[in-house]
């Protein structure tokens, strides 16, 4: 840890991945895909209906869905993000910071 992993993490500070991560595991990969697989076609009124597949927020799981989540498909938090809460902020600067100088 020196001086430049403090400037790396305090470069990517705000960095977040919010959509279309819909299974919220900081990435966005094939469990994505499958999960907006397994709601495609569902609406609001459906049964099994689930907010968070559909990622335009028009109240369906369509193409717009599973497309915007294909265009982002292999984005994942670096390893900028130390506390692993899929944020990069003031608590991984302040880790980072913590272990500066100490040749961790
Ligand atoms: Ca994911
Ligand atoms: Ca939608
Ligand atoms: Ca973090």
């Amino acid at each position: 840890m020196d001086i430049l992993d403090v400037a790396r993490v305090a470069g990517k500070f705000g960095m977040q991945i919010i959509t279309p991560d819909v299974d919220h595991d900081c990435d966005v990969d094939v469990t994505d895909v499958a999960f907006e697989a397994l709601y495609f076609g569902t609406t609001v009124s459906s049964p099994n209906w689930n907010p968070l597949a559909d990622v335009t927020h028009d109240g369906k799981v369509d193409i717009l869905d599973v497309a915007l989540v294909a265009n982002y498909f292999g984005q994942a938090m670096g390893p900028e993000d130390l506390n692993h809460d899929c944020v990069v902020n003031i608590l991984d600067v302040a880790l980072e910071a913590s272990w500066f100088g100490w040749g961790v």
